[in-house]
């Protein structure tokens, strides 16, 4: 094996197997708490859809979430809600998302969200799919995301099966 450079092992993915049972998800990533991650199905033969998820951050240096990729999507944007004109629009932002040190940002409908767009394939309610995170100063992320049909504003209902 030739010797790759120090950066090369840094980037390297880490690999998470995620607990199977409800989506309870959670994983800690070098002081990253990445947690309750899920996509919206999609509606009808839409090719894009959202998806969520809490980022905790229990370091003590800022961290970006920088960019995502997907096998499911072409193209994968973070996008805040604003309102322009009394007008709730979607932002792409383009300098990723702010976690501050010892912080915690939610990703949920209304506000930040991962946007999936052209997707590659139709989406099945329950399956998880394989989207890495990447971050400015942590390694990259793949996390399996499930595509539920969460209700907003309830309390977390768990699913079985
Ligand atoms: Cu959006």
């Amino acid at each position: 094996m030739r010797l790759k450079p120090l950066s090369f092992f840094i980037n390297l993915l880490i690999f998470v197997t995620c607990i199977s049972s409800s989506y309870a998800n959670s994983i800690n990533v070098n002081g990253l708490l990445i947690s309750d991650f899920w996509i919206k199905p999609t509606i009808g033969n839409h090719t894009m859809t959202s998806g969520y998820l809490t980022i905790e951050n229990t370091n003590n240096i800022d961290e970006r979430l920088v960019s995502l990729t997907s096998e499911i999507s072409k193209k994968i944007q973070l996008h805040d809600m604003v309102v322009q004109n009394d007008i709730m629009m979607m932002k792409n932002l383009l300098d990723g998302v702010l976690i501050k040190a010892n912080s915690k940002v939610i990703f949920r409908p209304g506000s930040y969200h991962i946007m999936f767009m052209k997707l590659t394939k139709p989406l099945i309610v329950m399956n998880k799919y394989k989207v890495t995170l990447r971050f400015k100063n942590s390694s990259s992320v793949i996390i399996k995301m499930p595509v539920l049909s969460k209700k907003y504003n309830k309390t977390k209902k768990h699913h079985h099966h």
